[in-house]
Protein backbone atom coordinates (compact mmCIF):
# COMPACT_ATOMS: atom_id res chain seq x y z
CA UNK A 1 0.00 0.00 0.00
CA UNK A 2 2.73 2.14 -0.36
CA UNK A 3 0.94 4.77 -2.99
CA UNK A 4 -2.21 4.08 -0.64
CA UNK A 5 -5.56 3.38 -1.58
CA UNK A 6 -7.17 2.65 -5.22
CA UNK A 7 -9.25 0.22 -6.63
CA UNK A 8 -6.32 -2.52 -7.67
CA UNK A 9 -5.82 -6.12 -6.44
CA UNK A 10 -3.86 -4.82 -3.80
CA UNK A 11 -4.85 -1.00 -2.51
CA UNK A 12 -8.74 -1.66 -4.05
CA UNK A 13 -11.79 -2.01 -1.57
CA UNK A 14 -11.23 -4.61 -0.10
CA UNK A 15 -8.02 -3.67 1.58
CA UNK A 16 -9.32 -0.18 2.64
CA UNK A 17 -10.22 -1.14 6.11
CA UNK A 18 -6.09 -1.90 7.25
CA UNK A 19 -5.96 2.02 6.86
CA UNK A 20 -9.36 2.80 7.53
CA UNK A 21 -11.26 0.83 10.18
CA UNK A 22 -14.70 2.68 9.69
CA UNK A 23 -14.85 0.58 6.52
CA UNK A 24 -16.60 -1.78 8.66
CA UNK A 25 -18.64 0.56 10.21
CA UNK A 26 -22.04 1.24 11.04
CA UNK A 27 -23.69 3.27 8.09
CA UNK A 28 -21.12 2.75 4.87
CA UNK A 29 -21.92 3.25 1.22
CA UNK A 30 -22.84 2.58 -1.43
CA UNK A 31 -25.52 0.14 -0.91
CA UNK A 32 -27.69 -2.27 -3.01
CA UNK A 33 -31.19 -0.76 -2.84
CA UNK A 34 -33.93 -3.17 -3.23
CA UNK A 35 -37.16 -0.75 -4.12
CA UNK A 36 -39.88 -2.82 -2.42
CA UNK A 37 -38.21 -2.59 0.72
CA UNK A 38 -38.00 1.23 0.81
CA UNK A 39 -40.40 2.59 2.74
CA UNK A 40 -42.33 5.76 1.09
CA UNK A 41 -41.85 8.97 3.19
CA UNK A 42 -44.75 11.13 2.33
CA UNK A 43 -43.00 13.84 4.76
CA UNK A 44 -40.15 14.22 2.36
CA UNK A 45 -39.55 17.46 0.84
CA UNK A 46 -38.99 18.03 -3.19
CA UNK A 47 -35.40 18.29 -3.82
CA UNK A 48 -34.09 21.80 -4.80
CA UNK A 49 -30.77 22.41 -7.06
CA UNK A 50 -30.09 26.13 -7.40
CA UNK A 51 -26.27 26.08 -9.55
CA UNK A 52 -24.63 29.38 -10.49
CA UNK A 53 -22.57 28.04 -13.81
CA UNK A 54 -20.10 30.94 -13.34
CA UNK A 55 -18.82 29.10 -9.61
CA UNK A 56 -17.13 26.58 -11.93
CA UNK A 57 -13.74 26.41 -10.98
CA UNK A 58 -11.91 23.26 -12.99
CA UNK A 59 -11.19 19.82 -13.85
CA UNK A 60 -9.06 17.45 -12.44
CA UNK A 61 -7.80 13.99 -12.70
CA UNK A 62 -7.34 13.13 -8.97
CA UNK A 63 -6.02 9.78 -10.01
CA UNK A 64 -9.09 7.89 -8.74
CA UNK A 65 -12.15 9.63 -10.98
CA UNK A 66 -12.38 13.36 -11.94
CA UNK A 67 -13.87 15.72 -10.55
CA UNK A 68 -15.14 19.32 -11.54
CA UNK A 69 -14.78 21.96 -8.56
CA UNK A 70 -16.86 25.01 -7.86
CA UNK A 71 -15.88 28.03 -5.26
CA UNK A 72 -17.70 27.15 -2.46
CA UNK A 73 -17.29 30.61 -0.42
CA UNK A 74 -20.73 31.87 -0.75
CA UNK A 75 -24.20 30.17 -1.06
CA UNK A 76 -24.46 30.44 -4.81
CA UNK A 77 -25.25 27.01 -5.56
CA UNK A 78 -27.09 25.05 -3.51
CA UNK A 79 -29.24 22.26 -2.52
CA UNK A 80 -32.01 22.46 -0.36
CA UNK A 81 -34.82 20.14 0.45
CA UNK A 82 -35.20 16.15 0.25
CA UNK A 83 -34.14 14.45 3.01
CA UNK A 84 -31.88 17.37 4.24
CA UNK A 85 -32.58 20.10 7.09
CA UNK A 86 -30.67 24.15 5.89
CA UNK A 87 -28.61 24.40 2.96
CA UNK A 88 -26.00 22.27 1.19
CA UNK A 89 -23.46 23.64 -0.84
CA UNK A 90 -22.27 22.19 -3.85
CA UNK A 91 -18.45 21.48 -3.65
CA UNK A 92 -18.04 18.90 -6.74
CA UNK A 93 -18.59 16.12 -8.98
CA UNK A 94 -17.41 12.87 -10.18
CA UNK A 95 -18.12 10.12 -11.82
CA UNK A 96 -17.68 6.00 -10.90
CA UNK A 97 -17.51 3.71 -13.98
CA UNK A 98 -16.55 0.52 -15.60
CA UNK A 99 -14.13 -1.40 -17.64
CA UNK A 100 -17.63 -2.78 -19.24
CA UNK A 101 -20.92 -1.75 -19.28
CA UNK A 102 -22.09 -4.46 -16.97
CA UNK A 103 -20.83 -2.94 -14.37
CA UNK A 104 -19.18 0.49 -12.71
CA UNK A 105 -21.92 2.06 -10.32
CA UNK A 106 -21.74 2.11 -6.58
CA UNK A 107 -25.45 1.81 -5.58
CA UNK A 108 -27.19 -1.18 -7.45
CA UNK A 109 -30.99 -1.58 -7.79
CA UNK A 110 -32.08 -4.86 -7.08
CA UNK A 111 -28.75 -6.08 -7.35
CA UNK A 112 -28.40 -4.70 -11.00
CA UNK A 113 -25.17 -2.67 -11.43
CA UNK A 114 -25.25 0.12 -13.91
CA UNK A 115 -22.49 1.28 -16.17
CA UNK A 116 -21.85 5.02 -14.89
CA UNK A 117 -22.76 6.82 -11.47
CA UNK A 118 -22.74 10.45 -10.94
CA UNK A 119 -22.30 12.08 -7.80
CA UNK A 120 -23.17 15.84 -6.90
CA UNK A 121 -21.14 16.29 -3.23
CA UNK A 122 -22.36 18.61 -1.18
CA UNK A 123 -21.82 20.78 2.50
CA UNK A 124 -23.92 21.33 5.49
CA UNK A 125 -23.22 25.11 6.02
CA UNK A 126 -23.83 24.60 9.50
CA UNK A 127 -20.62 23.41 9.77
CA UNK A 128 -17.68 26.32 8.38
CA UNK A 129 -15.98 24.16 5.23
CA UNK A 130 -16.26 21.08 3.58
CA UNK A 131 -13.22 19.80 5.50
CA UNK A 132 -14.97 20.00 9.00
CA UNK A 133 -19.00 18.99 7.60
CA UNK A 134 -17.21 15.86 6.39
CA UNK A 135 -16.90 14.93 9.51
CA UNK A 136 -20.24 15.32 11.02
CA UNK A 137 -23.14 13.07 10.62
CA UNK A 138 -24.89 15.42 8.58
CA UNK A 139 -22.11 17.25 7.26
CA UNK A 140 -22.45 16.21 3.93
CA UNK A 141 -25.25 15.27 1.00
CA UNK A 142 -24.30 13.49 -2.25
CA UNK A 143 -26.92 13.33 -4.92
CA UNK A 144 -26.32 10.41 -7.03
CA UNK A 145 -27.41 9.83 -10.16
CA UNK A 146 -27.21 6.24 -12.44
CA UNK A 147 -26.40 6.40 -16.32
CA UNK A 148 -28.15 4.21 -18.94
CA UNK A 149 -26.40 3.33 -22.09
CA UNK A 150 -28.76 5.09 -24.69
CA UNK A 151 -28.37 7.58 -27.11
CA UNK A 152 -25.29 10.02 -26.87
CA UNK A 153 -26.16 12.91 -24.32
CA UNK A 154 -25.13 16.32 -25.72
CA UNK A 155 -24.68 17.65 -22.03
CA UNK A 156 -21.76 15.22 -21.18
CA UNK A 157 -20.10 16.66 -24.18
CA UNK A 158 -18.10 19.49 -22.25
CA UNK A 159 -16.94 17.74 -19.79
CA UNK A 160 -15.53 14.70 -22.33
CA UNK A 161 -14.20 17.25 -24.56
CA UNK A 162 -12.22 18.51 -21.61
CA UNK A 163 -10.19 14.80 -21.18
CA UNK A 164 -7.35 15.28 -23.46
CA UNK A 165 -6.10 17.69 -21.10
CA UNK A 166 -6.43 15.81 -18.09
CA UNK A 167 -5.33 12.25 -19.05
CA UNK A 168 -3.32 11.69 -16.22
CA UNK A 169 -3.35 12.14 -12.33
CA UNK A 170 -2.80 15.43 -10.88
CA UNK A 171 -3.68 17.08 -14.12
CA UNK A 172 -5.82 19.90 -14.24
CA UNK A 173 -7.31 22.44 -16.67
CA UNK A 174 -9.95 25.29 -16.71
CA UNK A 175 -13.66 24.60 -17.03
CA UNK A 176 -15.86 27.42 -16.60
CA UNK A 177 -19.53 27.90 -16.63
CA UNK A 178 -20.97 24.61 -16.45
CA UNK A 179 -24.16 23.76 -14.65
CA UNK A 180 -23.85 20.15 -13.17
CA UNK A 181 -28.40 20.48 -13.15
CA UNK A 182 -28.26 20.25 -16.99
CA UNK A 183 -26.70 16.65 -16.22
CA UNK A 184 -29.70 15.63 -13.77
CA UNK A 185 -32.96 13.60 -15.57
CA UNK A 186 -36.45 15.00 -15.83
CA UNK A 187 -37.75 13.49 -12.74
CA UNK A 188 -36.54 14.20 -9.13
CA UNK A 189 -37.95 11.09 -7.57
CA UNK A 190 -35.23 9.47 -5.12
CA UNK A 191 -34.31 7.19 -2.63
CA UNK A 192 -32.48 8.12 0.81
CA UNK A 193 -30.50 6.85 3.35
CA UNK A 194 -27.26 7.73 5.95
CA UNK A 195 -24.16 6.30 5.07
CA UNK A 196 -20.67 7.17 3.93
CA UNK A 197 -18.03 8.20 1.75
CA UNK A 198 -17.50 5.88 -0.83
CA UNK A 199 -13.95 6.18 -1.11
CA UNK A 200 -10.93 6.56 2.34
CA UNK A 201 -11.48 8.09 4.64
CA UNK A 202 -15.36 6.51 4.17
CA UNK A 203 -16.33 9.55 6.54
CA UNK A 204 -20.06 8.43 7.36
CA UNK A 205 -21.31 11.61 7.26
CA UNK A 206 -22.92 10.98 3.83
CA UNK A 207 -27.03 11.80 3.79
CA UNK A 208 -27.36 10.13 0.35
CA UNK A 209 -30.35 10.91 -2.38
CA UNK A 210 -30.18 8.51 -4.98
CA UNK A 211 -32.42 9.14 -7.82
CA UNK A 212 -34.35 6.77 -9.30
CA UNK A 213 -34.54 7.82 -13.11
CA UNK A 214 -31.29 7.39 -15.13
CA UNK A 215 -29.74 9.73 -17.62
CA UNK A 216 -28.12 8.54 -20.78
CA UNK A 217 -24.84 7.89 -22.37
CA UNK A 218 -23.53 6.47 -25.29
CA UNK A 219 -21.20 2.98 -26.00
CA UNK A 220 -19.13 5.93 -27.54
CA UNK A 221 -19.33 8.77 -24.44
CA UNK A 222 -18.59 5.40 -22.30
CA UNK A 223 -15.63 4.55 -23.94
CA UNK A 224 -13.86 8.34 -23.75
CA UNK A 225 -14.41 7.39 -19.63
CA UNK A 226 -12.07 4.88 -20.04
CA UNK A 227 -9.35 6.56 -21.93
CA UNK A 228 -8.62 8.45 -18.59
CA UNK A 229 -5.38 7.13 -16.68
CA UNK A 230 -5.07 6.36 -12.91
CA UNK A 231 -1.06 7.30 -13.68
CA UNK A 232 0.92 9.63 -13.80
CA UNK A 233 2.29 10.97 -16.93
CA UNK A 234 5.12 9.37 -17.76
CA UNK A 235 4.10 5.79 -15.21
CA UNK A 236 3.56 2.42 -16.66
CA UNK A 237 -0.26 3.59 -18.41
CA UNK A 238 -3.30 2.03 -16.40
CA UNK A 239 -6.88 3.02 -17.24
CA UNK A 240 -8.96 4.79 -15.09
CA UNK A 241 -11.78 1.93 -15.33
CA UNK A 242 -13.90 -0.24 -12.66
CA UNK A 243 -13.69 2.70 -9.58
CA UNK A 244 -16.11 1.82 -7.96
CA UNK A 245 -16.66 0.34 -4.02
CA UNK A 246 -18.89 -2.46 -4.20
CA UNK A 247 -22.34 -2.20 -2.06
CA UNK A 248 -21.98 -2.42 1.71
CA UNK A 249 -23.98 -4.26 4.70
CA UNK A 250 -27.22 -2.18 5.18
CA UNK A 251 -26.58 -3.20 9.46
CA UNK A 252 -30.22 -2.01 9.65
CA UNK A 253 -30.58 0.84 7.80
CA UNK A 254 -33.98 2.61 6.52
CA UNK A 255 -34.03 3.43 3.30
CA UNK A 256 -36.83 5.80 2.11
CA UNK A 257 -38.51 6.51 -1.19
CA UNK A 258 -39.72 10.06 -1.94
CA UNK A 259 -42.29 8.68 -4.09
CA UNK A 260 -44.96 6.01 -3.94
S1 LIG B 1 -18.30 10.07 -2.78
O1 LIG B 1 -19.23 10.95 -3.41
O2 LIG B 1 -18.79 9.34 -1.64
N1 LIG B 1 -17.76 9.02 -3.84
C1 LIG B 1 -14.90 12.60 -1.26
C2 LIG B 1 -16.05 13.20 -1.72
C3 LIG B 1 -17.09 12.42 -2.20
C4 LIG B 1 -16.97 11.05 -2.23
C5 LIG B 1 -15.82 10.44 -1.79
C6 LIG B 1 -14.77 11.24 -1.29
C7 LIG B 1 -13.82 13.44 -0.70
O3 LIG B 1 -13.97 14.64 -0.60
N2 LIG B 1 -12.67 12.87 -0.32
C8 LIG B 1 -11.58 13.56 0.30
C9 LIG B 1 -10.96 14.53 -0.63
N3 LIG B 1 -10.08 13.90 -1.61
C10 LIG B 1 -9.95 14.78 -2.72
C11 LIG B 1 -11.04 14.62 -3.63
O4 LIG B 1 -12.04 15.34 -3.58
O5 LIG B 1 -10.94 13.65 -4.50
C12 LIG B 1 -8.82 13.60 -1.07
C13 LIG B 1 -8.28 12.30 -1.58
O6 LIG B 1 -9.03 11.38 -2.07
O7 LIG B 1 -7.08 12.08 -1.52
CU1 LIG B 1 -10.01 12.07 -3.66
ZN1 LIG C 1 -18.33 9.23 -5.71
Amino acid sequence: MSHGWGYGANNGPETWGKDFPVANGRRQSPINIVPKEAQYDSTLKSLKLKYDPSNTKGILNNGHSFQVDYEDDANSSILTGGPISGTYRLKQFHFHWGASNDRGSEHTINGIKSPCELHLVHWNTKYPSFGEGASQPDGLAVVGVFLKISAANPRLQKVLDAFDSIKTKGKQTVFANFDPKTLLPDSMDFWTYDGSLTTPPLLESVSWIVLKEPISVSRTQMARFRGLLFTREGEAPCCMVDNYRPPQPLKGRQVRASFK
